[in-house]
């Protein structure tokens, strides 16, 4: 079961890299762009993906591009425009773009919410757009401000509270922390719910949500990003985590090794070295089958395969409650 051969022995692979990866780049891009990364993804009720991929242009400033594929792994059509472009004169917390948008379908509202990172003098904060087409965006604007970023919500309601999972830089550090709110707009409530760890770990001194949690059986699992600084720069990793399904901010189990990090040249080169940053899964219809895609080096979008339960099994395994390793 997917075990791969390392310097010093086994260990399970829980992600297959697609072999023909990268699978979209600026090469792709019907415009001129510098780099295109960090997308969001979700399957359309026809079964295409779709990813809203974060392009920086040749400024170094980010919008959104939708790219849309029947199979999720190519013959992308991409939009031949921007699809969604900072709004600085009616958003000026987008002065300086928009980035890593993570998509949650919300049944609820009939509409997809869409999290961002907008960013401005003020630094990077999280926004909020609703929408229906991916081609019309109905903005809510700031739901956490600087310095806070890495927000996914979750698809329905805990209780009467719409939940946000997101990783504000306190005076304590850049941990994962969720809020509630009655109407998408005021949020409170909030609560640590899982610490960076310190020393040498993967995931010490910073961490944040990777693509939305994903809902099991089991509670709501999700894969974060650990930053691991170096003389060399940083290093992202990904962990996973599982947090109670009724009360999201009990944190049920957490894994000690990372499980997924930067080792092919894609990942380990780029305008920044050595990043794997999911903002987006999807789904297979086999309720199991995930599809990952991620940023690779800031630089390209590339795809990897797993199964939710095998994810979970092996969290069992490796995991330990609370915050082990502190
Ligand atoms: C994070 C985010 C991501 C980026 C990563 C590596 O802080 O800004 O967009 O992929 O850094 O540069």
């Amino acid at each position: 079961m997917g075990e791969a051969k390392r310097k010093n022995g086994y260990y399970q692979q829980l992600l297959h890299r697609y072999p023909g990866n990268p699978i979209l780049t600026a090469a792709d891009w019907p415009y001129a762009i510098n780099t295109v990364f960090n997308a969001g993804a979700t399957r359309l009720p026809d079964g295409t993906t779709l990813l809203l991929c974060r392009v920086e242009d040749r400024r170094g400033i980010s919008h959104f591009c939708a790219a849309r594929s029947r199979n999720g792994v190519d013959g992308w059509q991409i939009d031949p425009e921007p699809t969604l472009l900072p709004d600085p004169v009616n958003y000026p917390e987008e002065v300086w773009g928009i980035e890593d948008p993570r998509i949650v379908y919300v049944p609820e509202l009939g509409k997809y919410a869409v999290t961002y990172t907008s960013y401005s003098y003020g630094g990077p904060g999280v926004s909020l757009a609703l929408t229906e087409d991916f081609r019309h965006f109905e903005r809510i604007g700031v739901v956490m401000p600087p310095e806070d970023k890495d927000a996914a919500l979750l698809p329905r309601r805990i209780g009467d509270y719409w939940a946000l999972i997101h990783r504000p830089i306190t005076p304590q550090g850049a941990h994962i922390w969720i809020s509630y709110s009655p109407d998408l707009r005021h949020w409170g409530s909030h609560k640590l719910i899982l610490r960076a760890r310190r020393g040498p770990w993967w995931d010490a001194n910073k961490i944040g949500l990777s693509p939305p949690a994903i809902e099991t059986p089991e509670g709501w699992l999700i894969l974060y990003h650990g930053v691991r600084q170096t003389a060399s720069g940083s290093l992202y990793r990904l962990g996973l985590a599982l947090f109670d399904l009724h009360t999201p901010e009990n944190c049920i189990l957490r894994s000690d090794e990372w499980m997924f990090g930067p080792e092919e040249l894609y990942e380990r080169e780029g305008d920044v070295a050595n990043v794997v940053f999911p903002c987006g899964y999807t789904i297979a219809d086999d309720g199991d089958t995930i599809y990952l895609y991620y940023g690779g080096a800031d630089t390209c979008i590339a795809l990897a395969t797993g199964s939710i339960r095998q994810m979970l099994e092996w969290l069992k395994e490796h995991g330990h409650p609370g915050d082990h390793g502190l």
